[in-house]
C-alpha cells in the first residue's frame, strides 16, 4: 500500500510517528509512506537556510527530535546563539541550536553548490533514516509572510495603523502570534512548482492523509503549490484528514491565531469545511467534538469521532488505524 501525507511541523510529525509505530506493531498495514513537507516556514537565518517543518519531520521520525520543544534537536545547546547575541547580531529571537546548526550548514553548503532542496533533503535523510520518503513541497523558495499592523505603531496620515508583511517565523517566534494577523501571503508561491516526485506521490497513492498539522500555514501552503490541489482532487485514492482542533482548541502550536487571521472558526467542523468536500473524503474528529459529525457529513465528507489526543505512540497509532478504517469506509 502507498500512503502519501502532507505535513507541517510538530502535530504532523507526531502523527506520522504513530502511523509508523502502528505498522511496526501490526496495528496498521505495512505501507510505503511519502511525506510532502511544508517549506513555507523556511527562512535564511545568519546565512543559513533553515527548513523547520522538513527538519521537524526528519528529526521526529529519525529519533533526533527534542520531545520537550517538538522542534530542533534533543540534548541541544544554544552557545552559538548566545555568542551571536553578544555581538548584537539579529535575529536574536531565533533559537538556533548548536547541533541543529550542523543540519543547516550541510543544507546551505549543498544549496550553494547548486543541489536542489529535494536532493539535499534526501541526503540529510540518509543519516536520519526517517522511514518515509520526505519531499519538500517545492524546490523553489516560497516563504509565508504575515500581514500585521506595524508593531512600531506607525500609522498612515488618516491615523490607521500601517500594515506590513513580516516573515512567518518572526510572527510565530518573536511575537508568539500575539499581534493580530490580517492574512498570509506566500512570497514566491507564484513561481513555485511541485518538487520532483510530489505529483507522482499523489497520483500513485492508495491513501492520502492530512495529519493534524496547521491547516492554514502548513497543509494550506502545500495545497497552494501549482498542481497539488488539482492532483489531490483528481486522485481516486481516499483523502482522509485528522482534525488539529479538539474541543475548539488547537492541540499544538497556535493554529487558532492562523484560523482567526483568515476568518475561519476554531472548530473541527470549520476546518473540514475549509478543506472542502472536493478535497476531503473523510474527517476524523475527537470524541469531544462528536456533535459536529452530522454537520461534517452534511458537507459530503464522511466523519467519525475517535480519541485524537496523541498522548503516546499507541494512542497515535490507534488514530492512524482509524484513519485507514475511515478510508476503507469511504471506498465502499
Ligand atoms: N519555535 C519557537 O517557538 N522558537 C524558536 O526559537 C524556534 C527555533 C527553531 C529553529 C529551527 C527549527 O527547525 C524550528 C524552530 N522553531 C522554533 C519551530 C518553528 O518555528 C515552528 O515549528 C515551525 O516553523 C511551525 O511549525
Amino acid at each position: 500500500m502507498r500512503i502519501t501525507a502532507l505535513a507541517g511541523g510538530v502535530g504532523g510529525a507526531r502523527f506520522l510517528r504513530g502511523l509508523l509505530h502502528g505498522m511496526a506493531t501490526g496495528l496498521v498495514p505495512e505501507a510505503d509512506v511519502t511525506v510532502i513537507g511544508n517549506t513555507g516556514d523556511d527562512i535564511w537565518v545568519h546565512g543559513l537556510r533553515v527548513c523547520p517543518d522538513l527538519d521537524t519531520v526528519m528529526y521526529t521520525l529519525g529519533g533526533g527530535i527534542s520531545e520537550e520543544r517538538g522542534w530542533g534537536r534533543e540534548a541541544e545547546t544554544f552557545t552559538a546563539k548566545d555568542e551571536l547575541a553578544a555581538y548584537g547580531v539579529e535575529p536574536a529571537w531565533f533559537g538556533l541550536g548548536d547541533r541543529d546548526i550542523a543540519t543547516h550548514l550541510v543544507r546551505t553548503q549543498s544549496l550553494n553548490s547548486g543541489y536542489a532542496l529535494s536532493d539535499v533533503t534526501a541526503a540529510l535523510c540518509a543519516r536520519w533514516q526517517p522511514g518515509v520518503t520526505l519531499l519538500p513541497m517545492s524546490d523553489q523558495r516560497a516563504e509565508t509572510h504575515v500581514i500585521v499592523d506595524d508593531p512600531s505603531g506607525a500609522c498612515d496620515d488618516l491615523g490607521n495603523p500601517m500594515q506590513i508583511a513580516i516573515h512567518f517565523q518572526e510572527w510565530w517566534i518573536r511575537w508568539r502570534a500575539s499581534i493580530p494577523a490580517h492574512g498570509f501571503t506566500v512570497i514566491g508561491m507564484e513561481d513555485a512548482r511541485p518538487a520532483p516526485g510530489v505529483l507522482e506521490a499523489i497520483e500513485s497513492a492508495d491513501l492520502i492523509l492530512f495529519p493534524p498539522s496547521n491547516p492554514i500555514v502548513s497543509i494550506g501552503t502545500i495545497l497552494q503549490v501549482s498542481g497539488v490541489r488539482e492532483a489531490i482532487i483528481r486522485t481516486a485514492a481516499p483523502v482522509i484528514g485528522v482534525s488539529p482542533i479538539i474541543g475548539g482548541r488547537p492541540v499544538h502550536g497556535m493554529a487558532d491565531a492562523c484560523l482567526q487571521a483568515v476568518g475561519i472558526d476554531t472548530t473541527a467542523e470549520a476546518v473540514a469545511r475549509n478543506y472542502g468536500s472536493d478535497l476531503l473524503d473523510g474527517w476524523l474528529v475527537d470524541t469531544s467534538d462528536s456533535d459536529v459529525v452530522s454537520k461534517v457529513e452534511s458537507l459530503g465528507i464522511q466523519c467519525v469521532a475517535v480519541p485524537l489526543l496523541m498522548s503516546d505512540l499507541d494512542a497515535t497509532a490507534a488514530m492512524a488505524a482509524r484513519a485507514i478504517d475511515l478510508a476503507n469506509l469511504t471506498r465502499a
